[in-house]
């Protein structure tokens, strides 16, 4: 069923429910001196190439061919626009490894056609911190489809990753893999339902018009906790506090210092925004919330091009009521014209999905470990991290 993936250190089907195998890394790690030195082979038309994102030119070169060939929606109305700033942004965090960044070129033509890359993290799972890659922005030209390119692709960030004395992996995907470890749902919150019904991302609601929509979906000017305000560089300290306090409670989740947040928190335009809500008596932080930006271009239509996304990324509440913080979070979507504020039901995001009047997506999202085994499939609400 899966020739690949059946040959990899992750959770086969079969082991499913196993647990007499034990949690923990499925295979241990090699001397570097016995990793793979030389690339793997390519088809021979094709050669390896290492992304420079600082370069303009290269960046350009991998935004056209995500913004051409990456995921889209069951059926092919969406497709996922990450901005060059987002991508600059993605790939380079506090450690990152420009040879983890990787790109196939025609040799004719030097067309760009393949990509993949990694990016260094550590996670927590239960009490083992693990060092580890994160896996994202696979992407096959859609004309090279079904050639086993992808498995070539999977087995160079994975020998690279091993250079670096790296062993683990985590990604997402919206398909269904060898094997998740836990399997999420996608949420959608309205904030423009004229426009996201005009292009066909959300219907009309039986017995509903599009004026009881319109009024159904509106939120206040401005957010109504007292003290809430955009993040700044001196939170830093304060928001890693809260965070990694928060994220304890999660059975898997990422382990932050001060220098992630800077670099995964701190706002940036168009690429994540974070609030903080400053207690007005002691001055204290008290709470934060945050969302990244990532648009999608709406394929064939005759007026609108882009849905603009705001996706939910991590929110700790101490003070202010976590459904009234999220409610906040909507508002300053909205002020800032998002059309959509997605969310998937990890963490405690159950809590307020229903109440704040998201609707369950037709996507879902599956999270993997590469080389490390759970016993138990995790509930979303066990998990405690979110990808880009
Ligand atoms: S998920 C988004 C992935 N990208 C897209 O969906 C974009 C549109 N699609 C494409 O570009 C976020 C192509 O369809 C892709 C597959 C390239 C997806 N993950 O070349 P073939 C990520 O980026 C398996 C993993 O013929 P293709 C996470 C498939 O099951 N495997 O297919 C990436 C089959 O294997 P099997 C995937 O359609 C995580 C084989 O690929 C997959 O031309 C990567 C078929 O290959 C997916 N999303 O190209 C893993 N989609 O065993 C990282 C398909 O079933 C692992 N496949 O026969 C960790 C590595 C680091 C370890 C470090 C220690
Ligand atoms: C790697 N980091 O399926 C990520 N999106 O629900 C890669 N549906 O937007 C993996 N089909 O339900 C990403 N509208 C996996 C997700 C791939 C993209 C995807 C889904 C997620 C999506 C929309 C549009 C569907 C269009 C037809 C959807 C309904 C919204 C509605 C709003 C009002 C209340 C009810 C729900």
């Amino acid at each position: 069923r899966h020739k690949f993936w059946e040959t990899q250190p992750v959770g086969q089907f079969k082991d499913l429910g196993d647990s007499s195998l034990p949690e923990g890394p499925i295979e241990p790690p090699t001397p570097l001196s016995e990793v793979k030195q030389e690339p793997y082979n390519l088809p021979n038309l094709y050669e390896w190439i290492t992304c420079d994102m600082e370069s303009a030119e290269m960046c350009t070169e991998v935004y056209n061919l995500l913004s051409n060939n990456y995921v889209e929606d069951d059926d092919n109305m969406f497709r996922f626009n990450y901005s060059k700033e987002y991508l600059h942004w993605a790939l380079r965090p506090p450690g990152h490894y420009k040879s983890w960044h990787i790109g196939v070129r025609v040799k004719s033509s030097k067309k760009l056609v393949a990509f993949i890359t990694g990016v260094p993290a550590r996670i927590r799972v239960r009490d083992s911190i693990v060092q580890k890659a994160e896996i994202n922005f696979l992407c096959v030209h859609k004309k090279l489809r079904s050639k086993r390119l992808a498995p070539v692709m999977i087995k160079e960030v994975t020998r690279r990753v091993h250079l670096e004395n790296i062993w683990q992996a985590a990604y997402t995907a919206g398909v269904v893999l060898p094997t998740p470890i836990s399997s999420c749902q996608l949420w959608h919150r309205s904030l423009n339902p004229k426009k996201l019904i005009d292009v066909g991302f959300s219907r009309l609601g039986a017995r509903m018009t599009m004026s009881r929509t319109i009024k159904l979906y509106k939120l206040p000017e401005s957010p109504v906790t007292p003290g809430f305000r955009k993040m700044e560089l001196h939170d830093v300290p304060a928001v890693t506090r809260l965070l990694r306090n928060y994220l304890l409670q999660f059975i898997v989740a990422p382990d932050l210092d001060e220098n992630d947040v800077e670099h995964w928190l701190l706002p940036k335009e168009d690429v994540v925004d974070s609030f903080v809500v400053e207690s007005p008596e002691t001055h204290e932080v008290t709470d934060f919330c945050s969302f990244y930006t990532l648009p999608s271009s709406i394929l064939a239509h005759p007026n609108h091009s882009i849905l603009k996304a705001a996706y939910s990324y991590y929110n700790v509440s101490t003070k202010t009521p976590l459904l009234q913080l999220m409610n906040d979070a909507l508002i300053v979507a909205k002020q800032k014209d998002y059309d959509v504020f997605n969310a998937l039901d990890v963490m405690q995001n159950d809590s307020f999905l229903k109440e704040l009047k998201f609707g369950e997506g037709d996507g879902k999202l599956h999270y993997y470990l590469y080389n490390y085994r759970l016993k138990h499939v995790l509930r979303p609400s066990q998990l405690g991290l979110v990808l880009l």
